[in-house]
């Protein structure tokens, strides 16, 4: 693909959009305005349609490739997709620089450098398909002869499903995941208050959508930020309660630059008002919810809890909080909506409090399973492969409890099959429970991890780490043998996904197929857990008849009994829908007749030793001489962590992370905008570019995550901005139990840093 056409067309696309932005207002913003519409450029053959979807971020908006003479000319949103509405956001567009980059793992690498760390050259040398895989499958039996299965440790989420079976096939129980350092905190406690961890939010029906931090359509996600906006047009009160003026902020009716951290007090005491003064909705309270049984624990428990105690915390006039208290029990449909890294998420010491009384507020005001409110899921379930191809014989298991990552020490988190990054170099450093030897990391940069620099030390510690990923990422650059994924526009599978729509509820599922011809030697995790199944476990990849099964065997089989379609039709479709309508509570009827409630007091919750309901404690760090500053993390609407900062086109868009810090700070610290500084926490101190902004607090310092990497491979992201994470302190099992969090949450902004020029 020419570099020029698609350039051109790329920035056409996105100019085209940013008029709608005009019309809403959003390009008054200080930050990159996204980029949501975008006509088909005229001027060239953009050749064949091919329906696929996006694989950037887990939006997975449905899209239509243009290929022409098998070279991908132009991406573009699918009309027929009800939830993204035939828009992609200018990450989504701009992905064909992901399947072109010539910065991409081309081929299987084997390192022949012995050292590693920061800024080593693995010294590759390329190898075939077959060597790769035999090293690995050969370390593999070595290391679960010599040590147990448990020495074994993935790095990865355990999907799709033949990866997950690879696992269970070794025999490992160490699943390592990024959970603590996203979307923890939100699901333990839906899931534990709701019954399940729903996301549709139905902001379009919404009449006052109250804001703790909750942010999406600052990230551009296409899904969030079309419903917001109707919302807006359509004359809904917007309240942003965020210490920084982001997007969608600026598009709020009232704006509250809270002081970080202290939502929960401001929560507490609007439970306080809405009790004392009998603004919930007492028919859903009653019938949906448990609040009667215990309502005296409940009165009492929130009694003190007075909006002026709470303004003496937030530093927000009692008046207002009460105000809005009443605003949010009497509009109606009401929504507090929350995502994955607002302050209810893993970010602070309270956040999963925070993150109670936000459920709990949603209940009071009948705003659960209603029009406007959260929505319980009616995803499509597609059988895995587990189902189709049952294994022949039953899984080896391990005789091991404890896990490298300590889940085991936090129940409800090991219920809900998600793990923890924070303690991972601790415990793998001090060998506790056990010694790991070898790793297997996919799709995860050490950048992501807290404190990468004490990860990657840990990762030096194993005696073989293999990564599959696109890029000779930071992960990488530590491998003993790096494996070359194929990218989402070269892949084939199913996505499942819903939101709510029109006052229709649907569940939805898409494929997601190649759109051009794998690029260099690339070849696709699936195919890589196949093969090294064959080669370590073969009996647990074998159908009955003794041959092994193949992805498309299985695709097929999926399709046909999950949506009655066949596979060829889904590809010809791109999308699958099916809706129903709405009827309120239909859900939460279902449960009651189950005898199952929303636990308001959260009954799980005290059963396992945590509070029931939510308690006022303060975040961890407080600004103190040395470190006055609060620091806030978030992340741009054109760039998906650290992925997409190699991308020439997105990069064009935000080049860089930067320091944002209000100018009357900058000027009591003698920096100017543009200025090199330095951010310093306990942890570490990393150095960029201030950004005076007057939309921040003045006591806060806001970094976006993504930028920072070292690796010399990634030419266009190498030596851009820096990373956050180098802020972000690891943390023992130990030091989270003492939190006594049932989310295990990493506290990823529960940190106060100094400011200095550079
Ligand atoms: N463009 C883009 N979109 C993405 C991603 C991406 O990398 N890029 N990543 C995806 C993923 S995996 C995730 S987890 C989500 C993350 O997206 P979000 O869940 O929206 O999290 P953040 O981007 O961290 O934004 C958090 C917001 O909370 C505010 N905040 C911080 N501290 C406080 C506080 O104490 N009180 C209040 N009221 N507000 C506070 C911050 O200023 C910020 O506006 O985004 C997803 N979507
Ligand atoms: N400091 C700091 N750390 C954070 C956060 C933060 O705000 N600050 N946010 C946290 C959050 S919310 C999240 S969700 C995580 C995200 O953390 P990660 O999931 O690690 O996301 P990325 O940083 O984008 O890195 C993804 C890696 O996968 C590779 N990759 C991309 N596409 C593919 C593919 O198709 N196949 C394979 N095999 N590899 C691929 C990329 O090259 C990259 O190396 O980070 C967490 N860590
Ligand atoms: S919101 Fe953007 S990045 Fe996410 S799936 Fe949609 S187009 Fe892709
Ligand atoms: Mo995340």
């Amino acid at each position: 693909m020419s570099e020029k056409i698609n350039r051109r067309e790329f920035l056409k696309a996105a100019t085209a959009a940013s008029s709608s932005l005009i019309l809403y207002g959003l390009s008054q913003h200080p930050f990159q305005p996204e980029f949501f519409a975008a006509g088909l450029p005229t001027s060239v053959d953009l050749g064949q349609k091919v329906y696929t979807t996006c694989g950037i971020c887990h939006s997975h908006c449905s899209v239509i490739a243009y290929v022409k003479d098998g070279v991908l000319r132009f991406l573009t949103g699918n009309p027929e997709d009800p939830q993204s509405e035939g828009k992609l956001c200018a990450k989504g567009k701009a992905g064909a620089k992901f399947l072109y980059d010539p910065d991409r793992l081309k081929y299987p690498l084997m390192r022949t450098n012995p050292e590693k760390g920061i800024g080593v050259d693995p010294r590759w040398k390329k190898i075939s398909w077959e060597e790769a895989l035999d090293a690995v499958a050969n370390k593999i039996k070595e290391v679960k002869e010599k040590y147990g299965s448990q020495a074994i440790m993935f790095i990865t989420m355990p999907k799709p499903s033949v990866l997950k079976r690879l696992i269970k096939s070794i025999g490992t129980p160490n699943i390592v995941t990024h959970h603590d350092t996203c979307v923890i905190t939100h699901v333990i406690s839906q899931k534990f208050t709701l019954g399940t961890k729903p996301w549709g939010w139905d902001l379009e029906n919404a009449r006052y959508i109250l804001s703790f931090g909750w942010d999406q359509p600052a990230k551009g996600k296409v899904v969030f930020a079309h419903r917001f906006i109707r919302a807006k047009v359509s004359g809904a009160k917007i309240v942003v309660i965020n210490p920084m003026y982001s997007m969608t902020a600026a598009k709020a009716d009232e704006w509250i630059p809270i002081k970080p951290g202290t939502d929960l007090a401001f929560a507490l005491a609007m439970i306080n008002v809405i009790i004392n003064e009998n603004l919930y909705d007492t028919r859903f309270i009653e019938k949906y919810t448990n609040f009667k049984d215990h309502e005296d624990e409940i009165r009492e428990w929130f009694k003190d809890y007075t909006p002026e105690w709470a303004s003496k915390i937030t530093e927000i006039p009692a008046e207002t909080i009460r105000r809005i208290a009443r605003e949010f029990a009497t509009t109606k449909p009401a929504v507090m909506p929350v995502h994955k890294r607002d302050p209810a998420g893993p970010n602070y010491a309270n956040s999963w409090h925070l993150n109670r009384a936000i459920l709990i507020l949603n209940s009071l005001v009948g705003s659960i399973d209603n029009y406007g409110g959260l929505q319980y899921p009616r995803m499509i379930s597609i059988p895995s492969c587990m189902k189709i191809f049952p294994p022949l014989k039953s899984f080896p298991g391990s005789p091991v409890k404890e896990l490298i990552d300590g889940k085991e020490n936090f129940p409800l988190v090991k219920k809900a099959g998600i793990g923890l990054f924070s303690p991972l170099a601790e415990n793998i450093l001090k060998g506790k429970p056990y010694e790991v030897k070898m790793a297997i990391a996919n799709s995860y940069n050490v950048l992501s991890f807290p404190n990468p620099k004490k990860i990657i030390k840990a990762l030096k510690k194993l005696e073989f780490l293999v990564v599959i990923d696109i890029y000779p990422s930071e992960m990488a650059q530590l491998a003993d043998i790096a494996l070359p994924d194929l990218t989402y526009l070269e892949k084939t599978s199913i996505v499942g996904r819903e939101f709510p729509r029109c006052n229709r509820i649907g569940a939805q599922v898409q494929i997601m197929q190649p759109v051009v011809k794998p690029m260099y030697e690339a070849r696709g995790l699936v195919w890589i857990c196949l093969e090294i199944g064959k080669r370590v476990a073969p009996e647990y990849f074998k159908k009955p008849n003794g041959e092994f099964y193949t992805w498309k065997e299985y695709l097929e089989e999926a399709v046909r009994e999950g949506l009655g379609i066949s596979l060829d039709e889904l590809k010809k479709k791109g999308v699958y829908f099916r809706g129903e309508t709405f009827v309120p509570y239909s859900k939460l009827e279902a449960m009651a007749g189950k005898g199952k409630k929303i636990e308001v007091y959260g009954e799980i919750f005290k059963k396992y030793g945590y509070d029931p309901l939510p308690r006022w404690i303060p975040k961890r760090d407080s600004p103190t001489d040395n470190y006055p500053f609060y620091l806030l993390i978030s992340r741009p609407p054109t760039h998906r962590h650290t992925k997409t900062t190699n991308n020439p086109l997105l990069l064009e868009l935000d080049p860089s992370n930067c320091a944002f810090i209000h100018p009357g700070t900058a000027e009591k610290l003698g920096i100017k905008d543009l200025d090199w500084v330095y951010v310093e926490s306990r942890t570490g101190k990393i150095k960029l570019k201030a950004r005076l902004i007057k939309g921040i607090r003045e006591d806060c310092v806001a970094i976006f995550h993504g930028f920072g990497h070292w690796s010399k491979e990634l030419h266009n992201a190498y030596g851009r901005g820096a990373n956050d994470g180098d802020l972000i302190p690891d943390q023992t099992v130990d030091e989270i139990l003492a939190r006594k969090d049932p989310t295990a949450g990493a506290c990823m902004e529960d940190i106060c840093v100094k400011v200095y020029k550079a």
